[in-house]
């Protein structure tokens, strides 16, 4: 059976939407974020020593960091879903994709998120932040350009791994000057399993 360490309003609801995608059982463990704080519980480091999420276990193996994770389920669990053929021109671009998201498209919405609580002291950041940010969601608003998804013609992992930027970088207000990414965000959203992903992971509020 597969746990998955689920934080509310985190990255691990981008890894339930996935195992329902994949059709797969699994069970949650729900941790809380700090109120105050908004980090994850002390209880998270005994699962993994990095104390964030996601973090699954699968028959005794641990795997943490998200698109370790996505990796991993789609090629025990995919059966030719959700990744193209590692023969396919397809894969180098899912590749990219895949790993894209957290490696670096994030970046600049977590330093938006960071250097907001610095006021005046974190002008000088702020332009490079914002040329950042637009680099990536325009780079990404071009890529996707009237395609359904980022690789091919069906949803892959890659995808599951980008919609979380998108919504984060929603939750800030930064993606409105983005039509094909904002209608790209909403036929993700839409979809069945997502919406089951949701429902068994709880509130779903990046704030
Ligand atoms: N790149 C990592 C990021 C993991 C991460 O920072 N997760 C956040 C939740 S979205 C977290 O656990 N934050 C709580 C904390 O740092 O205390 C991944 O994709 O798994």
């Amino acid at each position: 059976m597969i746990t998955v360490h689920h934080l509310n309003n985190s990255r691990s609801q981008r890894i339930l939407w996935l195992l329902e995608e994949l059709g797969q059982d699994y069970e949650i463990k729900q941790y809380q974020r700090d109120a105050m704080t908004n980090l994850a519980p002390d209880s998270l480091k005994a699962i993994h020593p990095l104390g964030k999420s996601p973090v699954i276990a699968d028959n005794g193996t641990t795997v943490a960091e998200s698109g370790a994770i996505v990796e991993y389920l789609v090629r025990k669990y995919g059966r030719d879903k959700l990744m193209p053929p590692e023969d396919s021109p397809d894969f180098i671009s899912y590749l990219h994709w895949l790993h894209y998201a957290e490696g670096s498209a994030m970046l600049p919405l977590m330093l938006a998120l960071y250097t907001s609580r610095l006021g005046d002291a974190a002008a000088p950041l702020r332009p490079r932040i914002e040329s950042e940010i637009q680099n990536h969601f325009g780079y990404m608003e071009s890529a996707l350009g009237t395609r359904n998804f980022f690789v091919g013609d069906h949803l892959t992992g890659a995808d599951i791994q980008v919609t979380f930027v998108l919504e984060a970088a929603k939750s800030r207000g930064l993606l409105v000057p983005f039509r094909g990414l904002n209608g790209y965000l909403s036929r993700m959203q839409s979809r069945e399993a997502y919406k089951r992903g949701i429902e068994r992971g709880g509130k779903y509020d990046l704030g």
